[in-house]
């Protein structure tokens, strides 16, 4: 199968966490997509109208959409879906750990898209409306890590530790959330170990390129 990917997208990140964890990694060829808001892809088009990454295509030629979907696909319809928990109230507190993730990362994408215009294109109340989010994100964080068993593992932990990559990587210097929230500090720490996070840490291939040019 084939993934269109980017080594600087979250939800691609989380896709590829999902596949380590779920043994399908090896099966999936990346396709690398440069992304730009303003000018939509024809070969992702074609696949995804919605033109994002990742985007999946099976080995039979089915296009998979969002990232969730993916996963799910990985994890419930190759794997033995040990992301996804059966037990309803397990699944529900995962798909909730998801929907925060996800919506950290979208939160992400669009202060660092904003960010990135012309200072006198950009909205300081946009930015300012980010910015007023984020410590009740890391609250509701600190509270889903707070006496948590720390070697749980699903879906919504997956989207959890892409999002905390994706800040970590782009926001660093920022927004230092560690010293007020010890627990999801000490999660981190520990996820970061997995072999599945280690080996899809995010890297910027077009500033390396830039820098190689400069050179
Ligand atoms: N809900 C989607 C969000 C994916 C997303 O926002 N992808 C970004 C890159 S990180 C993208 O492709 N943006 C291009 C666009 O929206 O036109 C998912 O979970 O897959």
């Amino acid at each position: 199968m084939k993934l269109y990917w980017s080594p600087r997208s979250p939800f691609v990140r989380k896709v590829m966490v999902a596949a380590y964890e779920t043994g399908t990694a090896d099966a999936i060829e990346r396709i690398p997509v440069v992304i730009i808001s303003t000018q939509p892809n024809d070969a992702l088009l074609a696949h995804n109208p919605l033109g994002q990454i990742p985007t999946l295509v099976t080995d039979d030629g089915e296009a998979v959409y969002d990232s969730a979907a993916i996963c799910h696909y990985l994890d419930v319809v190759l794997g033995m879906g040990r992301l996804h928990p059966a037990a309803p109230r397990a699944r529900l507190a995962a798909e909730r750990r998801h929907a925060l993730g996800d919506g950290l990362s979208a939160l992400l994408l669009n202060w660092l898209s904003e960010r990135s215009r012309r200072q006198a294109d950009q909205s300081a109340m946009r930015i300012a409306a980010a910015g007023k989010k984020l410590p009740y994100i890391f609250r509701a964080l600190e509270a889903e890590m707070t006496g948590t068993d720390p070697t749980a593992f699903d879906i919504g932990h997956v989207a959890l530790a892409s999002a905390l990559g994706y800040l970590d990587f782009r926001f660093a210097r920022d927004w230092n959330w560690r010293d007020r929230h010890p627990a999801l500090a000490a999660w981190w720490q520990a996820v970061q170990e997995r072999p599945s996070m280690r080996a899809t840490a995010h890297y910027d291939e077009l500033a390396a390129s830039a820098q190689r040019q400069e050179r």
